[in-house]
């Protein structure tokens, strides 16, 4: 029987690549820089998880010559998209995706518990639930294991185990939600059974080894 569920953040929860995509460009703006990221080009790049690593892949791959950025300089920029991306949410656009909220409620109300597995950093879970729900993430979510605390971000494993101990609990006993084979990959490798409800910038994506593929987790039964 299911005693857990471990959500992803982005494009799970909420389609906040967008919102992402804005900070990022606008962080490069301020800073007198000319990288701007379109659509077809975020799309690419997000094959790479977690921000600074995704500069890094643009710098290499789209940007090797003329002066580099070094990992210390990527590290501040990148402090300033979160900060940037923050005050985007703070705004009040972003809305769950269809069937979160009832699905958040319902698992509660069954007494099952709750847990976040993302790449993206703390400020940023803050500011999804204060923007969506308008609570903290622990009024919601028991256990909540974000980017900074781990090694490897997705595909490894590391993140939904990381929730895995912070639940205490073995991964037959909890289901995934993901949106991208790069979460999917490092759900399943961590043991889960994994739900996925892709989005825009997923919806290619090889599932292969989900338990499910599903438009949305409107109606959707917990096993
Ligand atoms: C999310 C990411 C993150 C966000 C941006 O992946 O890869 O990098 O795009 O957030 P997932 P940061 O949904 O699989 O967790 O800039 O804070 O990394
Ligand atoms: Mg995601």
């Amino acid at each position: 029987m299911t005693k857990a569920l471990i959500f992803d953040v982005d494009g799970t929860l909420a389609k906040t690549e967008e919102a992402h995509r804005q900070a990022f460009n606008d962080t490069f703006r301020a800073a007198g820089m000319d990288w701007h990221w379109d659509v077809p080009m975020y799309a690419v790049l997000l094959k790479t998880t977690g921000g600074k690593e995704r500069m890094a892949e643009y710098q290499k791959t789209h940007r090797p010559i003329g002066p580099q950025l070094d990992w210390q300089q990527i590290k501040t920029l990148h402090a300033q998209k979160t900060a940037r991306y923050v005050e985007i949410l703070a705004t009040g656009g972003l809305r769950l995706r269809e069937g979160v909220a009832d699905l958040i409620k319902r698992a509660t109300a069954a007494g099952l518990r709750l847990a976040i597995a993302t790449t993206t950093s703390r400020p940023n879970v803050n500011a999804l639930t204060a923007c969506c729900w308008g609570k903290t993430p622990e009024d919601i979510f028991e256990v909540i294991a974000t980017g900074e605390q781990v090694k490897a971000k997705k595909p490894a494993p590391d993140l939904f185990q990381l929730a895995l101990e912070g639940l205490n609990l073995p991964a037959a006993d909890c289901l995934a939600f993901e949106d991208s084979r790069n979460g999917l990959l490092s759900a399943t490798g961590a043991g889960l059974r994994t739900i996925v409800t892709p989005g825009r910038y997923t919806e290619n994506d090889d599932f292969t080894g989900a338990t499910s593929v599903i438009p949305s987790l409107l109606d959707f039964r917990i096993p």
